[in-house]
This record gives structure tokens, C-alpha cells and sequence, in this order.
């Protein structure tokens, strides 16, 4: 007993010099990324990452001992490892070199680790192995921890145990790859879901939501939509997986059986983890699809019209803690909502005219993701958010409750524990003109998604749908211009009106 006692306190001082190494480790990394920031002129993360106790991690230092570039300041006697291990190749960056080395297949990059001690860090990358076996296995492989071992197990069917022990290397100093395990390792801070602005109702009627909500397009939480949902008792995982488990769902670039996408989703550590984000769900097990009804706000369903040859519209969504969808709008200006059956999941919405910070759109509306990852985006770009003069609409939706998510607007989603959702687009007559002048545009070929046949589905849409309701386009059209004239009154009358004193001003000056 004693004994136990005296190694833990041996272990504790152990620990608490490595936490200490990862304080001054973070410290300097923070500084570097911050006068990185000032030389690029960009006025960003500053004080987000000013000291050390910014950052809490899930995990204690790298596994092949990667620092950040500031460390390598702090050591002056030491030179990095990196560019020593690479010979000529040194002066290429750290993300070229990733790209060479994702040129190999398996066996060279093996090879490549006994080179040197810096291609032994970096042809240990985890992504690189992720690549290999996502392109080489498809969805037909058991996550074993990292991808590396996992492709040891898949390709080669190893038999005896693939558990690998990474060597910790020693003044190996790149930005580039210690960005990415920091982005897998950080905590979600508190003040990441501190702020919650978003307008939550219950009781709504479906007039009050098309009033209040749809027609002004605007995002509510309701938080009684749900309630018949035989979803919200059924859905624990021996459920899912007695029904689902050897089903494979699609989870980004492979199709997963979804026993095998538990395993992975109970270990892995990863900046990107791969998502479920299943379209054909309910075609793949009816019975998912019978465990809940369209709430009734969102009945209509106006591209149901056109029957199989609708975009995608529904999708079952699952992912562990810290998985999620980086910044984008949703497809064919449609609206969506997304009611959350298990776990959480934390919102930042911003309205279709404000893009938000470090997300660059392409000039014809095409490209709408976000290249950084969600930690990255909050680790980079959250601060800046609460020093803007438009603030994004934030929340945090829990089991039960679902988010109205209306066209055109910009959304990012996390989760903050291992969720279980189902998303559904719609068109609704308070969309619809917005989605037609989408699927006409000249370069619907891009634009349009969903959908194989793209660059008709305008007409195909438009022409089933004055066959059943001839004329509504054309009156939907009469309001809407209406609507402008009258708004334009108003703003007019805006002008003139002193309307905090309730008199008359003119407004020239
Ligand atoms: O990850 C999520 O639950 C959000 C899904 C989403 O953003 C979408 O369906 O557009």
C-alpha cells in the first residue's frame, strides 16, 4: 500500500513536470501564432490565445514529441530535428512534404520511417495512414486507435497484436503538424458556449412559426417539437445496433458498417472525425424512418413533387464528441431542420449577408464550405466574433429539441457529446422563389447538389409544379413584389419620421 503511495507521488511530480513542459510548450506556441498573426496583418486570435491557461487539453503532450516552432526559440542551443532528418528536401514546407508522402502507398512510407528520425515523425502521420486506409480498405476495417496500426490489421490481416509505440523524438519543432493534434487534443472552452441568443419557443402554432420564423427567415429553437417521437425512447445503442448494426451508413469518403463506426467513434482522437451523414437511411432501415414524423411545422414539402428525383433531403447524422459540420449553407437555398434525438450540439448561425469570420465564399456562390477545421474555427476565429457589430445567432440544442435552420444562412455545428440526429431540407411557398432564381442560374451545373440531373431541375420542378398549382408561382411572385414596395414605404417614411420622439423630422442635413 505504502509502496502504491510512493510511486503515485513519484508519478504525480512525474506528471506534474510534463504538464509543466506543456504549459511552456503552449505558451510559446500562442506567442508565435500570435506575431505570425501581426506580421500577416491580420487582427484575429490575439487575446484568445494570449496565455498559457488558454488551453486545456483532452491529452498530455504528443505522441512523437512534435513542438511548435516558438519552442525551438526557448532552446537555443538545440537545432530542429526536422530540417536535419529531411537533407535537401528541408527547404520544402511541412505541408508539401505531407503531400509527397500522401503520393506513397504503405509499404514506401513504411520505409520512409527508417530514413531519419524527422521522416520517422513524418511518415507517421495519422492522416497519411487514415488516406491509405480509407482508400485502400473503403468502409472494411476496425479502427484500432490510430490508422496506422488500423492498416497494419486490415491489409496485412495481421493476427498478433498491431499495438504500435511511437517514439517520442527529440527537438522536432513544426507549427504545421503540432496545429493538428492541438486542434484534436484542446478542450472545448466554457466561453466557446457561454453565449445563447437564439429565440427558443414552445407551444408554437404553425401560424406563429410561419409568421414569426419562416417568412422572415429567421432560426428558432423549439423545444416541444419532438415530444411523439418514438425516436427520443428507442434510440439508445443496442437499439441502433439490433436494427442498424451491420447496416453501412455513409460517413464522408467510405460507407461504414455502424457496429464498426461505434468502435471507431468510442477511441478515436481526431481534428476532423468522420461523421455520419446518411441520406438513404430511411430506404436503408424503414424502421429508423417510422420512428419519427416530420414535425408539423414542416409539412409542406413542396420537392416532394418531383418523387425519386429529388434532391437529397433527409439525413440521419452521428458523431462522437467534438465531430460536427465546419461553416456552410445548406444546398439549393432550401431551409432545414435538425432535432437532436441524443446528445448535444452547439450552434453558431449567421444570416445570409454577414459571412463569417475566416470563411472566404468564392465569388459565383459555388464553393461554401470552410477549409479549417471546427476547433481550429473556434480556436482562431471565436474572439473576433464577440468584437464584430453582427453577432452570430448561438445556442446550444439539447435532446428533444430542434433547431429551424432558414435558407441561406451560414451555420456551424459541434457536438458536445456523442449525438444522434435527423436533418430534413424542405421548400416551402416561403422559400420557393428563393430556390427557383437558385436553380436557374447560369451555373447550376456547380451550384445545384443533391441531385445527378442538375442542370434540369428547374424545369422538371417548374413544370410539375404549375401542373398541380397553376398560377401559384405567379402570385407568389405579386406578393413578393408587393412586399418590396411596401418595405420600401416604410424605409421612406423611416426617413422623415423622428420615430424615438414620436414627431416629424425631415431627413436632410
Ligand atoms: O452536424 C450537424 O448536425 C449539422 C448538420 C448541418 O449543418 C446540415 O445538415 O446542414
Amino acid at each position: 500500500m505504502i509502496l502504491f503511495k510512493i510511486r503515485a507521488g513519484v508519478y504525480e511530480r512525474e506528471r506534474e513536470r510534463e504538464r509543466e513542459r506543456e504549459r511552456e510548450c503552449f505558451l510559446t506556441y500562442a506567442k508565435t501564432m500570435k506575431r505570425k498573426r501581426k506580421d500577416d496583418g491580420k487582427k484575429s486570435i490575439s487575446a484568445e490565445i494570449s496565455t498559457a491557461s488558454a488551453f486545456n487539453l483532452q491529452r498530455g503532450s504528443h505522441s512523437y514529441g512534435i513542438q511548435p516552432m516558438g519552442n525551438l526559440l526557448l532552446h537555443t542551443a538545440s537545432s530542429n530535428v526536422r530540417d536535419a532528418g529531411l537533407g535537401n528536401l528541408r527547404s520544402l514546407s511541412d505541408e508539401m512534404m505531407c503531400d509527397i508522402l500522401g503520393l506513397l502507398g504503405a509499404r514506401d512510407l513504411a520505409k520512409v520511417a527508417l530514413v531519419s528520425k524527422s521522416l520517422y515523425v513524418f511518415s507517421h502521420q495519422d492522416h497519411l495512414w487514415r488516406n491509405l486506409v480509407l482508400q485502400e480498405c473503403q468502409g472494411n476495417f476496425v479502427f484500432k486507435g490510430c490508422w496506422r496500426s488500423t492498416y497494419i490489421a486490415a491489409v496485412a490481416l495481421a493476427s498478433q497484436s498491431v499495438h504500435h509505440r511511437p517514439l517520442k523524438v527529440r527537438n522536432f519543432y513544426s507549427d504545421y503538424l503540432f496545429q493538428s493534434w492541438l486542434c484534436a487534443s484542446l478542450e472545448v472552452k466554457p466561453e466557446w458556449l457561454a453565449r445563447d441568443n437564439i429565440e427558443r419557443r414552445h407551444n408554437l402554432t404553425v401560424d406563429d412559426f410561419i409568421r414569426d420564423f419562416e417568412e422572415p427567415n429567421k432560426p428558432v429553437l423549439i423545444t416541444d417539437g419532438l415530444k411523439s417521437w418514438p425516436a427520443l425512447s428507442k434510440w439508445e445503442r443496442s437499439y441502433m445496433l439490433k436494427h442498424a448494426g451491420d447496416v453501412p451508413f455513409s460517413a464522408g469518403p467510405v460507407d461504414l458498417r455502424l457496429e464498426d463506426y461505434f468502435t471507431y467513434a468510442d477511441i478515436v482522437k481526431e481534428e476532423r472525425p468522420l461523421y455520419i451523414f446518411d441520406p438513404k437511411f430511411g430506404e436503408k432501415v424503414p424502421q429508423l424512418a417510422a420512428d419519427y414524423q416530420i414535425p408539423v411545422y414542416f409539412r409542406e414539402d413542396l420537392f416532394s413533387i418531383l418523387g425519386k428525383e429529388r434532391p437529397d433531403y433527409r439525413w440521419l447524422i452521428i458523431g462522437p464528441a467534438r465531430s460536427g459540420s465546419s461553416f456552410h449553407i445548406d444546398p439549393n437555398s432550401t431551409s432545414a431542420w435538425n432535432a437532436v434525438v441524443r446528445g448535444k450540439k452547439k450552434w453558431v448561425l449567421y444570416p445570409p449577408e454577414v459571412v463569417p469570420p475566416g470563411v472566404h465564399p468564392s465569388p459565383d456562390g459555388a464553393e461554401v464550405a470552410t477549409p479549417v477545421s471546427i476547433t481550429e474555427w473556434f480556436m482562431n476565429f471565436y474572439e473576433e466574433t464577440k468584437h464584430r457589430k453582427e453577432k452570430p445567432v448561438e445556442c446550444i440544442c439539447e435532446a428533444g429539441e430542434m433547431v429551424f435552420v432558414p435558407y441561406g444562412w451560414w451555420h456551424l455545428v459541434i457536438n458536445l457529446e456523442e449525438s444522434i440526429a435527423i436533418t430534413q431540407n424542405y421548400v416551402s411557398r416561403s422559400n420557393l422563389l428563393s430556390v427557383l432564381e437558385f436553380l436557374k442560374r447560369p451555373n447550376a451545373r456547380e451550384l445545384v447538389s443533391g441531385t445527378h440531373d442538375r442542370v434540369n431541375l428547374f424545369h422538371k420542378f417548374t413544370v410539375k409544379y404549375e401542373r398541380l398549382y397553376p398560377g401559384s408561382i405567379e402570385h407568389l411572385q405579386h406578393k413578393a413584389k408587393q412586399k418590396k414596395v411596401l418595405e420600401k414605404k416604410t424605409s421612406f417614411w423611416d426617413t422623415v419620421a423622428d420615430t424615438k420622439n414620436g414627431g416629424f423630422k425631415f431627413g436632410f442635413s
